[in-house]
Formats: C-alpha cells, sequence, structure tokens
C-alpha cells in the first residue's frame, strides 16, 4: 500500500448567493459561487477525490452537475435535480463527493436548474498523475482556463425558463464573455469600453488554452488574429493534433487547444462569435465578444489586430471541425477501443411540434394563443414527473418507478418522414402548420454492459438548428456525422471504428445526423438533453436507465448521507 502515490482530497466550499454585478452600466443581479463569475477553479490530479460542500444562501432550489465527470457507481452526485436528487433548498447544504479516475483534461461544473448555469459555473481540470510532462503533446509554458459565456440582464434566470416552458422565447443574451469579461465591443457607463480577457504572452512560449462553452444559447467561434491554433483534447479526452485558425465549439463541449505566441510582438484580438443555423425562428441578436492576446515586450498603445471571422450563418466551419477531430488512441488513462458488437440500436429524431396550452386538450386553434411550441426526441417532449416526492433515482433504488407514469421513449421515429427536407422549415405563422406533439416522462432501459448506438438526426421543422446533446455519466464515441437524412446501408461504411473522437457533448449538425456508440456499464438514471437551454426546457431530452451489474461492483451502492430531501415544488 505504502508504494501508491497517495491519492489528494481536494474539497472546496461553494457557498451560493445573489449579488449585483455592473455592466452595461447597468446593476444585475446575479446568482453566483463565492461571489465570482466565472465561479471557482476546481484544480485536481486524475485519481483524486473531489469535495464539494455547496451552502445555498440563494433563494433558488439549486444542484451542482460535474459536467463530463464520469460519477461511476455513483450516480447520486450528477446533480440533476429530480433525476439524480432532489434540489438543495434554499438556507440548506449538501456536500457532493466523488472521484475523477481514469480521467483527464477540461471539464466543468454548472448549475442543473434552469437557467442559472449562465451565472453558476467553473472551470474542473483533471491533470495527469504523472505531472505535465506526461501530456501527448508539447509542453506548454502556461495553461489558462477561458469560458465562454454570456451576459442576461433582461431577466431573472430562473423566470426564463418558465417563460420559454410557457411559449415566450423571447429572450436573448445582452451580450458574450471571455472568462467575465464583455470586452471592448460594449460600453460600460460615461462612454468607456467594457473591459475585456487580457491574456499577455511571452515570444516563443506556448500556451494551452482551456476552452469552455459555457453559454444558454449558442455554438461560437473562436479565433486569434495572426496565430493559429493546435486542438489536442476535447471534453475531457485528447485528439489526434489538429491545427486550424478556428475553433467551433457547442455549449456544453471544452476544447483545449495550444497556441504558440509566434507572431510578431503586438497585440492581437481573440474573438468569439456566436455561430447562428441559417434559419433561425424567431431571429436571435449574434453576439459577438473578444479580449486580447498582448506580447508583453510590444508598446501598450497598440491597436489589437483583428481576426477575420466566419460568417455567422456560415455552418460549414463547424461541420468541417468537428469532422476533422480523431481520438488518440492509447492515451486516455482508461483507453478503450470502439465496441463492434451493438446490442441496442436507436434513431432519435430532434425535432418541433406543438401542444395545445390547455392540458388535456387533444385539439385546440393552431394560433398562439391555443398553441405552445414544443421540441421533442423521436415526437414525445420530455417532462418531469408531476408532483414527485423523490428523485427517478431514489424511486428507481427504492421502491421502485411503477408509480413515477414512466413511458419508454421509441427506439424510432413513429413517422418516417423526409428528416431535412428545406421545404419544412417555414415562415409565417408557425403554430398553424407543426404537427401535435405529446408530453411524457420518457426513459429508456439498458441492461448493464450493453453497446448502445444513437444516431441522432435533426429535422427541417421549423428551423435548422443544430443541437449539442450531453449524456451524462458515459463519454460517446462519435462514429460518423452527416448531412441529410441517415442511410444505415449507406452510411454505416463511414464510421470511423479506429479512432473516433470520445465526447459528452456531441453536435448534431444543422440539418444532418452525428452516429454514436456507448457501452451503458455505469449503473443509475441518466440525463440525455440538448445543452441549448431554449431546448431543454421544452423537452428535448430524455433518461437513460442503466441497471445494476451482477455483482456488487458493478452496482449502485447506497445513497450518500444526509441526501437532500423533496419539498414537493419544483424548483
Ligand atoms: C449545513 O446544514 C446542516 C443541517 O441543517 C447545519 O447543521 C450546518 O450548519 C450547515 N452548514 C453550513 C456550512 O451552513
Ligand atoms: C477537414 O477540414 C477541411 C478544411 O475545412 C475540410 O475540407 C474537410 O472536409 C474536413 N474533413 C472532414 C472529415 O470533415
Ligand atoms: C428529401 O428532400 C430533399 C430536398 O427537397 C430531396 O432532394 C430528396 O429527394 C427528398 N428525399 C426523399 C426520400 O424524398
Ligand atoms: C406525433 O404524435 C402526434 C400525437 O400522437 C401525432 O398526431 C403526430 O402526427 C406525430 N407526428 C410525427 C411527426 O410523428
Ligand atoms: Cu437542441
Amino acid at each position: 500500500m505504502a508504494l501508491l502515490t497517495a491519492a489528494a482530497v481536494v474539497e472546496h466550499t461553494f457557498v451560493v448567493s445573489q449579488m449585483n454585478m455592473r455592466h452595461l452600466c447597468r446593476d444585475t443581479l446575479v446568482t453566483v459561487v463565492n461571489g465570482q463569475l466565472p465561479g471557482p477553479v476546481i484544480d485536481v490530479t486524475e485519481g483524486d477525490s473531489v469535495v464539494v460542500h455547496v451552502v445555498n444562501r440563494s433563494p433558488y432550489s439549486i444542484t451542482i452537475h460535474w459536467h463530463g465527470v464520469k460519477q461511476k457507481r455513483n450516480c447520486w452526485t450528477d446533480g440533476v435535480p429530480m433525476i439524480t436528487q432532489c434540489p438543495i433548498r434554499p438556507g440548506n447544504n449538501f456536500t457532493y463527493q466523488f472521484n475523477v479516475d481514469g480521467q483527464e483534461g477540461t471539464l466543468w461544473w454548472h448549475s442543473h436548474v434552469a437557467g442559472l448555469r449562465a451565472t453558476l459555473h467553473g472551470a474542473l481540470i483533471i491533470r495527469p498523475r504523472q505531472g505535465a510532462a506526461s501530456y501527448p503533446f508539447r509542453r506548454p509554458d502556461t495553461e489558462i482556463p477561458i469560458i465562454i459565456g454570456e451576459w442576461w440582464q433582461q431577466t431573472d434566470l430562473v423566470q426564463l425558463d418558465r417563460d420559454l416552458a410557457g411559449g415566450n422565447f423571447n429572450y436573448s443574451p445582452s451580450a458574450a464573455t471571455l472568462n467575465g469579461k464583455l470586452g471592448d465591443l460594449h460600453y460600460g457607463c460615461s462612454g468607456a469600453m467594457e473591459e475585456g480577457h487580457v491574456l499577455e504572452v511571452e515570444p516563443g512560449r506556448t500556451y494551452l488554452l482551456r476552452f469552455i462553452n459555457a453559454v444558454l444559447v449558442s455554438e461560437y467561434y473562436i479565433k486569434i488574429a495572426g496565430h493559429r491554433f493546435t486542438v489536442v483534447a476535447a471534453d475531457g479526452n485528447y485528439v489526434n493534433p489538429y491545427t486550424t485558425d478556428t475553433i467551433a465549439i457547442a455549449p456544453g463541449q471544452t476544447v483545449d487547444a495550444l497556441v504558440v505566441a509566434d507572431a510578431s510582438p503586438g497585440s492581437y484580438y481573440m474573438v468569439a462569435m456566436a455561430a447562428q443555423p441559417t434559419i433561425i425562428v424567431p431571429p436571435f441578436p449574434v453576439t459577438t465578444t473578444r479580449g486580447t492576446v498582448r506580447y508583453r515586450s510590444a508598446g501598450a498603445q497598440q491597436q489589437p489586430l483583428v481576426p477575420v471571422m466566419p460568417d455567422t450563418h456560415d455552418t460549414d466551419t463547424s461541420f468541417y471541425f468537428h469532422g476533422n477531430l480523431t481520438g488518440l488512441q492509447n492515451r486516455q488513462p482508461s483507453s478503450s477501443s470502439v465496441p463492434t458488437r451493438v446490442d441496442e440500436r436507436l434513431l432519435v429524431t430532434l425535432s418541433v411540434g406543438s401542444m395545445c396550452r390547455r392540458q388535456g386538450q387533444s385539439s385546440c386553434a393552431r394560433t398562439n394563443a391555443e398553441t405552445i411550441i414544443m421540441v421533442n426526441l423521436n415526437n414525445v417532449s420530455f417532462q418531469l414527473p408531476g408532483g414527485a416526492t423523490e428523485s427517478l433515482l431514489e424511486a428507481h433504488y427504492g421502491r421502485g418507478l411503477g408509480a413515477m407514469g414512466l413511458v419508454t421513449l421509441p427506439d424510432r421515429p413513429p413517422v418516417a418522414f423526409n428528416f431535412t427536407d428545406p421545404a419544412l422549415v417555414q415562415r409565417g405563422p408557425r403554430e398553424a402548420w407543426l404537427e401535435p406533439t405529446t408530453k411524457a416522462t420518457t426513459v429508456r432501459r439498458f441492461r448493464h454492459g450493453s453497446v448502445v448506438e444513437v444516431v441522432f438526426q435533426n429535422t427541417a421543422v421549423m428551423q435548422t438548428d443544430s443541437n449539442p446533446m450531453h449524456l451524462h455519466g458515459h463519454d460517446m464515441f462519435v462514429l460518423a456525422q452527416g448531412l441529410g437524412n441517415y442511410d444505415q446501408a449507406r452510411d454505416v461504411v463511414r464510421y470511423n471504428l479506429v479512432n473516433p473522437p470520445v465526447r459528452n457533448t456531441v453536435l448534431v449538425p444543422s440539418l444532418g445526423w452525428t452516429a454514436i456508440r456507448f457501452v451503458a456499464d455505469n449503473p443509475g438514471v441518466w440525463f440525455l438533453h440538448c445543452h441549448y437551454l431554449f431546448h431543454v426546457s421544452v423537452g428535448m431530452a430524455t433518461v437513460f436507465i442503466v441497471e445494476d451489474g451482477p455483482t456488487v461492483g458493478t452496482s449502485l451502492p447506497p445513497p450518500p448521507a444526509n441526501f437532500p430531501k423533496c419539498d414537493g415544488s419544483r424548483t
């Protein structure tokens, strides 16, 4: 025993409270951890245990989700309200305790309650146990997390979620941010520009930038004038080095990239710009933020060089960025090859439909006053079980899920239509032509150890959105992506079964599809959802239940002490 390197226990206290922050010359009440935005960085080494005491001094019930942490046999600390736990009520506290075994790279943490993750988030960095010299790429001189965020001053972010669920989509962020800074494209008070994020560099040095997209609503493109990125990891999994001048990153995703300070000493803007689908309903402002990469030796007065950004509606840049990533084999701490046997195959459409506003009414006038727009998976829009007194996970582990009124997620769309036919993207009175959809608490059960293949198929119903789909508790092999309708006979030969990238959030391209595989070997109740708030709030989600295996070591242990109790209210 004494020969083993002792793994550390890394302990944090997160006090969640509200405070005023001033941007765009206006005070806005925000909910933050320890008075910081972004919140504290959790910096650990592979194999460590993490203990976070969350003390809730905000007026909201909250949970914290450790995004990308696999939580092996520890679904209890996954932090999804009413799915894995009852939320922590105002004035209460709960201690999350988990290990980071077999994972390295950039992950993050965020609140999983409504829109609060816009301000309740931070980086979670897992370093290799053998130190930075063991990175499978040139050792960086400096490492910097860079969180792309959004500044919302229009609304209470919990109310925003209720408004979305009620059919009011007329909200948008006021600005984008880099590490909480809006940058000099925005005015603060008395004509002064907002402060931007500054990265000071020394000529010739190498920087590892750990990008995290923590926004609620958009993919982003990132560029630094005069510099190139070498992408070395994504979602906490190494990739074969890929050199590009533009990074594409969707909400929920992380990208680690090396930047060498090899330009002539000066100042260069780092720009993050929202990438939008070609047709977006309702229209949405493009948020752009910029910071500066400044060489220490350069004169301070110099006007920074501006990068040429892709067009906002250029979806190809995102498609090619994702298509060019390949996984670095034999390096993940728990490296595994793609399973070739498939036990379960699902084709899941990500689409839009409508429902009568009045509960229980099956038909109604197709007008905004009477119908409401919902998004769905295979034509079922997800809702949490009503009036539950415990989370799905507690019910699953305890008295069973029988009373929860669950419905099985269909394995295929009920109606095969020409999913990506652009004729389905219509303008005008939207409700009038949307097909009805239904709401239910959908789940799909998997036997322990099953190999699951899911093809996510976007549709052209109403819009041309991409969808970043995030699976909790498991990483996914991203086998292939394509445009148009998925066709198994044609597309299966394009699968990368050799070195696919491994991610926890896969981007399903605009008017296209993405095929993934994962091994359902982590017992528990795992949320699968789109990472756009405007989609997850109106039903683009489901739950994957992974059953216990045959042994104690493959089963979920009992819940931790002091697990929060429900008070009957939703959140
Ligand atoms: C956490 O809650 C317990 C039980 O209510 C209480 O005794 C304790 O003081 C609280 N801790 C903090 C740091 O608020
Ligand atoms: C990789 O990127 C290049 C340049 O953008 C593009 O032409 C190519 O099709 C991409 N490859 C894949 C497999 O997406
Ligand atoms: C689907 O729609 C596209 C675009 O209109 C069309 O080119 C294609 O032939 C259609 N496919 C089928 C199977 O009808
Ligand atoms: C979705 O389900 C509703 C209600 O069962 C049905 O009327 C509608 O035609 C379905 N639409 C699609 C695209 O499957
Ligand atoms: Cu979505």
